[in-house]
């Protein structure tokens, strides 16, 4: 039997009767056995189309024989049953079931029978709407991916400041993603004041223990704001030791990695980090638009001379997957040292990974 949390919404029609009905329905479905129900709350619309109608929002816990991709089938049966609309994506809707938790099953976009499913949920984390109810029937469950608790998930999105870390590899578009969220938020802006001295197979310990020291300066717990609007900075330090990899010799990096480590210990930690994810085509071809546009003597220029080289694109990309192991390692020991939340963001068309990122960071109020 796997334990399963379920989240549970409507915003069109009569939402308290259709969230009732819907996990009523799922309780007597073959296979699955009601063992927790939320209170249901009244939520503010996160993302899609303006001027939709309020949410009410809840979760309910079950066990269930069924496998993951049997459950996400039944709970679509169950939307369906339910006259769920599917012809906009965050449109309203009379109910909606996501499936959050599968025990501690990590599920990454698998396609089967034409529906795709990722477990945990890859939105939840920053989800008040999601986390409370959750929390209300289920504090100590534990989300494979973060290496903590739902409550410690809640705890994490309640800070007086929030800090949002935009990370991803040069040319992913943090400045532009990180600015748009400051400005939908009110959220105090950190620009990286040094660019990431990442060349692959050459540069010097000591060029990037100073991009090191001075990226962590604004970041500093001493000087750290405590006003609720928050801050969100377009970069991650973790990326140092991560990146540092490709351009220093094996005991540089040991040295940095360290130098980081006690650097970071006086730096206030993202609590939320939005992943920058794009393909390699996307990645050059940024890389080599900023080169030609930008001053000739910046890090996208050499880049894109590098560009040239079809070994650079593959290094680009083998450094973003680096970066998402380093942010989404599932060990709970490390879960000190890098943010609790991580919003992965197709990354592709930066418009629309705006509009993610925003929803993400709203989702937190
Ligand atoms: N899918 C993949 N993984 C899962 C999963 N773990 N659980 C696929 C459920 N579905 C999963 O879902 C689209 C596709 O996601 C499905 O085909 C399924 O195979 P959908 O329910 O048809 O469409 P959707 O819900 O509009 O899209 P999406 O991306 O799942 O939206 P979210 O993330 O569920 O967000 N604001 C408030 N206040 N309260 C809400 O409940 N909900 C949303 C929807 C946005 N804003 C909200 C709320
Ligand atoms: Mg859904």
């Amino acid at each position: 039997m796997a334990r399963c949390l379920i989240g549970c919404g409507s915003n069109q029609g009569a939402r308290r009767e259709q969230l009732d009905r819907a996990i009523e329905l799922l309780g007597v479905m073959p296979g699955i056995t009601m063992s927790a129900v939320s209170r249901h709350r009244e939520t503010r619309p996160v993302g899609g189309p303006p001027d939709q109608a309020p949410f009410l929002n809840g979760a309910c816990l079950v066990e269930t024989e069924l496998g993951p991709h049997e459950l996400l089938g039944t709970l679509a049966a169950v939307e369906n049953t339910l006259h769920r609309d599917r012809s906009e994506r965050w449109g309203p809707r009379t109910v909606d079931l996501d499936l959050l938790l599968y025990d501690e099953l990590v599920i990454d976009d698998e396609v089967v029978d034409g529906a795709a499913l990722t477990v945990p949920h890859p939105r939840m984390t920053t989800r008040r709407f999601v986390l409370e109810p959750a929390v209300e029937i289920a504090p100590d469950l534990p989300h494979p991916l973060a290496g903590c608790t739902l409550r410690d998930l809640l705890d994490n999105i309640s800070q007086a400041h929030l800090h949002v870390a935009v990370v991803g590899v040069p040319g992913c578009g943090a400045a532009e993603v990180a600015g748009a969220i400051a400005d939908a938020t009110l959220a105090r802006l950190v620009h990286s004041p040094a660019p990431l001295p990442w060349r692959p197979g050459r540069g010097t310990a000591t060029d990037w223990s100073a991009a090191l020291q001075a990226c962590a300066k604004p970041l500093r717990s001493d000087s750290w704001p405590d006003d609720p609007h928050g801050t969100v900075a377009d970069y991650w330090l973790g990326t140092f030791p991560t990146a540092a990899e490709d351009c220093l010799t094996p005991t540089e990096s040991a040295r940095l990695a360290a130098e980081h480590a006690l650097t970071t210990a006086e730096t206030v930690l993202p609590h939320v980090a939005i992943f920058l994810r794009a393909s390699p085509a996307a990645l050059a071809e940024r890389v080599a638009f900023r080169a030609s546009h930008e001053h000739s003597s910046n890090l996208y220029a050499e880049l894109g001379t590098a560009g040239r080289s079809g070994d650079f694109e593959a290094a680009l990309s083998r450094l973003q997957g680096r970066l998402m192991t380093a942010l989404r390692c599932r060990h709970r020991s490390t879960a000190s040292s890098r943010p609790l939340s991580v919003i992965v963001v197709d990354a592709d068309d930066l418009a629309r990974a705006v509009d993610e990122a925003i929803a993400a960071v709203e989702a937190v109020a």
